[in-house]
C-alpha cells in the first residue's frame, strides 16, 4: 500500500536508543525491506512513512528514526512531544546499550506524553556468538516497565515487523477508545490523528447517505 493512499488515521512514532543499536537498519527492513552492513550514523533526525491496513482501519504511520549520538539530544527531546508510540531499541552484543535503557526511559518520562505506547526492542539477535544480553534479561527490563518485548533482527529480518505492528495497534487501539479533545490545538499529535478521523467519519457518513437514497428512488420508480 503507497504511502499516499487515502487514509484513517495519522499516527506518529519514534525510534530511540543508543546510536549504533540499529534503529535505521530496523527502519529501513520495516519500509522497504532491505539491510545494509555499513553504518552511516543519523544526523540529527530522519522519517519514513509507511501505510498499512489493520483491523480494517488504514493507517499512515509516520516513523521518526532519531540520532543516538549524545550531541543530537537536544534535537531528539522535541520529537518525543509528537509521538504517540516509541519503539526503544538496545543491542543485545552491547550491554552498554542495555544500561542506556534506563536514561531512554527516564527521557521517554520527561518529555513525551504520558499516554505514549512503548514497545522494547533487542536488536542483532543474529549475532549468537556475540550476544551478552540475554532474553531474559530484556524480558525482565520490560516487565518492570510495562513494556512490550521482542527481540529481532534487521540483518535476518525477524521480529522486527512484529514489533512496529504491536506499537500500531497498540497506538490505534488506544486512539480509538480513549476519548481524545476534537479540536486541533496545535500542540500534539493526538488532536491531528482525531481530525481525522473525524474526516472519515464524515466521509463514511456521506457513503451512507448515498446508499439510504437508494432504496427511495428504487420506491419512487416502482409507484409510478
Ligand atoms: N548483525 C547485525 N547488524 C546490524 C543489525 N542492525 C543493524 N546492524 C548494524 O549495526 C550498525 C549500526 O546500525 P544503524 O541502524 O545505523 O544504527 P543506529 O541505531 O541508527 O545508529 P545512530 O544513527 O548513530 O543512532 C550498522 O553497521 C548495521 O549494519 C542486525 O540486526 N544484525
Ligand atoms: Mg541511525
Amino acid at each position: 500500500m503507497s504511502a499516499n493512499q487515502p487514509h484513517d488515521l495519522s499516527i506518529k512514532l519514534l525510534v530511540i536508543g543508543d546510536s549504533g543499536v540499529g534503529k535505521s537498519c530496523l527502519l529501513l527492513r520495516y519500509i522497504d525491506d532491505t539491510f545494509t552492513s555499513q553504518f552511516t550514523s543519523t544526523i540529527g533526525i530522519d522519517f519514513k512513512v509507511r501505510t498499512l491496513e489493520v483491523d480494517d482501519k488504514k493507517i499512515k504511520c509516520q516513523i521518526w528514526d532519531t540520532a543516538g549520538q549524545d550531541r543530537f539530544r537536544t534535537i531528539t527531546n522535541v520529537y518525543y512531544r509528537d509521538a504517540q508510540g516509541i519503539l526503544i531499541v538496545y543491542d543485545v552484543t552491547d550491554s552498554k546499550s542495555f544500561e542506556g535503557l534506563r536514561y531512554w526511559i527516564k527521557n521517554i518520562e520527561e518529555n513525551a506524553p504520558d499516554n505514549v505506547q512503548k514497545v522494547l526492542v533487542g536488536n542483532k539477535a543474529d549475532l549468537l556468538d556475540r550476544r551478552c544480553v540475554t532474553k531474559e534479561e530484556g524480558s525482565q527490563f520490560a516487565e518492570e516497565h510495562k513494556l512490550e518485548f521482542y527481540e529481532a533482527s534487521a540483518k535476518d529480518n525477524f521480529g522486527v515487523s512484529e514489533a512496529f505492528l504491536d506499537l500500531i495497534k497498540q497506538v490505534k487501539d488506544r486512539i480509538i477508545t480513549e476519548s481524545v479533545p476534537v479540536l486541533n490545538t496545535g500542540s500534539g499529535g493526538a488532536p491531528h490523528v482525531r481530525l481525522h478521523e473525524q474526516q472519515n467519519q464524515q466521509h463514511h457518513h456521506v457513503r451512507e447517505e448515498s446508499i439510504t437514497k437508494k432504496p427511495l428512488k428504487h420506491q419512487e420508480k416502482n409507484c409510478c
